[in-house]
């Protein structure tokens, strides 16, 4: 929670459903929607089949952010499947309905070495180039100005702090992430282009080496602007040392810094003792980027358990959202926000 919320109390609310009667925490519409609580922009992850078929999840995002990313929408595989043929109505629909409801848009993701399309494998050095810059140009063309901030390039390190081998970094050599930028930069001058990246939020070898890389990036005039920390975290392992530290270390490099992708998973089942330890993760998280002045952005992967990508990554651990399945407010959220 902020220092500023920290002194409101909604206090509780009789419940009455299924002809159950029960004393539970305020429900989210009694409490100010997270978005109005900060300065910030406070997002979700966005699949776009919920945002379209689920009335609940859509009045419940529609309340409580004011920033939207889509999850897998954006993504090489899903926009160019077959070199210059493009989908675009199921990314169209997630920017639609932010214009449409005053939402702000976090792009997700140009360059990454996940869920590109296979005929990317068969290309020379020099028309992969080109693809790659094909690709970010078509794409930040067609959304130019409706898009707040993109992930340019996701998850360019190992965890010792190396470059990840990606077909990018093989074929195309260390600086194709410099040149990524360049073109996005042209494509959609008005955007904040974030380098972006998961065991980041500790100073350690991968922080480091997005800290060296984004230090020499902006020294040779190449427009890194942002530096997103996904904060995929786990109730099994210590809340990241030195998160502030580690964020405002960045901002003062002169980026933007986020926090992208925020989720804290339990191990099965969770209880309450789980929940409330979830609850203090994510409220530290959050009082982290309250606390950076350069920190724009607290966006969540995903705001209810009914629909996450963790159950099926880490067989076993779920639970690791800011809503339950049924959008009820789970302690996390009324830590943030009490
Ligand atoms: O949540 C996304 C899931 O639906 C996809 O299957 C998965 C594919 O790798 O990607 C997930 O989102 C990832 C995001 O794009 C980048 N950071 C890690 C996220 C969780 O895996």
């Amino acid at each position: 929670m902020s220092v500023h919320s920290r002194f409101r109390r909604w206090g509780t609310v009789l419940a009455v459903s299924a002809g159950l009667v029960a004393w539970q925490a305020a429900p989210a519409s009694a409490a100010p929607p997270l978005k109005d609580i900060t300065g910030k922009y406070v997002g979700s992850a966005v699949p776009a089949s919920a945002l379209a078929n689920e009335a609940d999840f859509r009045t419940t995002l529609t309340r409580e952010f004011d920033s939207v990313t889509p999850e897998n929408e954006m993504k090489w595989a899903s926009l160019e499947p077959n070199r210059g043929q493009y989908n675009w109505s199921a990314a169209d629909a997630i920017v639609n309905y932010a214009q449409q409801n005053g939402k702000t848009v976090r792009g997700h993701t140009l360059v990454w070495h996940n869920q590109y399309p296979g005929w990317l494998n068969n290309l020379s050095a020099a028309d992969l180039r080109t693809a790659v810059q094909n690709h970010i140009t078509t794409v930040m063309t067609r959304y130019k100005g409706k898009i707040r901030a993109w992930d340019v390039v996701n998850e360019v390190f190992n965890e010792d702090g190396s470059r990840r081998d990606s077909i990018f970094q093989q074929k195309l050599g260390a600086n194709y992430i410099a040149d990524a930028f360049r073109w996005a930069k042209q494509a959609d001058p008005g955007a904040k282009l974030y380098i972006n990246d998961y065991n980041v939020e500790w100073q350690g070898a991968k922080s480091n080496a997005m800290y060296n890389l984004v230090n020499s990036l902006r020294q040779q005039g190449v427009p890194v602007e942002g530096a997103g920390f996904q904060t995929h975290l786990s109730t099994q392992y210590g809340f990241p040392g030195g998160f502030q530290a580690n964020l405002q270390r960045f901002a003062d490099l002169g980026v933007d810094v986020a926090i992208t992708e925020a989720d804290v998973r339990v191990q099965l089942p969770a209880d309450s003792a789980k929940l409330a330890k979830q609850a203090d993760y994510f409220d530290q998280a959050w009082d982290g980027c309250q606390a950076v002045t350069r920190c724009v952005e607290f966006t969540t992967w995903g705001f209810t358990d009914r629909h996450s990508w963790v159950p099926g990554t880490f067989p076993g651990e779920g639970a690791a959202c800011l809503f339950d399945s049924n959008l009820n407010p789970k302690p996390a959220y009324t830590r943030i926000n009490p």
